[in-house]
């Protein structure tokens, strides 16, 4: 049984849970983050000294770091489906993984928190128009690389569409405008077929 700390809508969390519903592994969830707390605590500090959601506890191991969580849980009980058993397939589903926290994330941030958590007299909305503007272009790196595969690491679903996969629901919820990408339109829709991501993923963005 893995232990998962973290609230249902956070990204990261999702993330983890979108993993262990691919794998069918077995799990409980504890609410922990926003405004369920508990991340300030000594036992939870110990588990994780970042404080932030999510972890997990798999027997005696403890991970944290929501890419690391995914890649441990793929490489421990996924090898030959979400972990490509190749280093070369391997490192395109990595790659990505890496792109989302490293070049995704920064903008996908400020218009996340600025439109959805933040009130609206407090809202930045210049800086939302401009990461707005950004993301379009970083957006249709993706798409050009699902030009000619069907999943981020080739021709199965691997760990590799995980973190893309669930910035791209959030994404498509955020209040901006946004230019067509239409192979990953195409990608979500498969992704959108697995119960897994519709369970765990395509939930309100709050
Ligand atoms: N790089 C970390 C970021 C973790 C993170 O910032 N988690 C947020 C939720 S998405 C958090 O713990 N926020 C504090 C809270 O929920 O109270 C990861 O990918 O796991």
């Amino acid at each position: 049984m893995i232990k998962i700390w973290g609230r249902t809508n956070s990204i990261n969390v999702q993330k983890v849970m979108w993993t262990v519903g691919e794998l069918g592994l077995d799990f409980e969830r504890i609410d922990a983050g926003g405004a369920f707390g508990g991340l300030d605590t000594p036992e939870y500090g110990r588990l994780n000294p970042n404080r932030k959601i999510p972890t997990i506890l798999d027997g005696t191991t403890v991970v944290w770091e929501s890419n690391s969580c995914v890649r441990y849980l793929a490489a421990k009980y996924g090898v030959g489906s979400l972990w490509p058993e190749d280093p070369g397939l391997r490192s395109e589903a990595d790659r990505w993984m890496d792109w989302m926290l490293t070049t995704l994330m920064p903008d996908m941030t400020i218009v996340f928190w600025q439109t959805i958590r933040t009130p609206p007299e407090k809202r930045d909305m210049a800086a939302v128009a401009a990461a707005a503007e950004r993301l379009g272009p970083i957006w249709a790196l993706l798409d050009g690389h699902l030009a000619d595969r069907p999943f981020v690491g080739g021709h199965g679903f691997t760990m590799g569409d995980i973190p893309v996969g669930c910035a791209w629901w959030r994404y498509s919820n955020l209040p901006i405008d946004r230019p067509p990408q239409p192979r990953i339109e195409a990608w979500f829709e498969r992704l959108a077929a697995r119960p897994a991501y519709r369970t765990h993923v395509m939930l309100p963005v709050t």
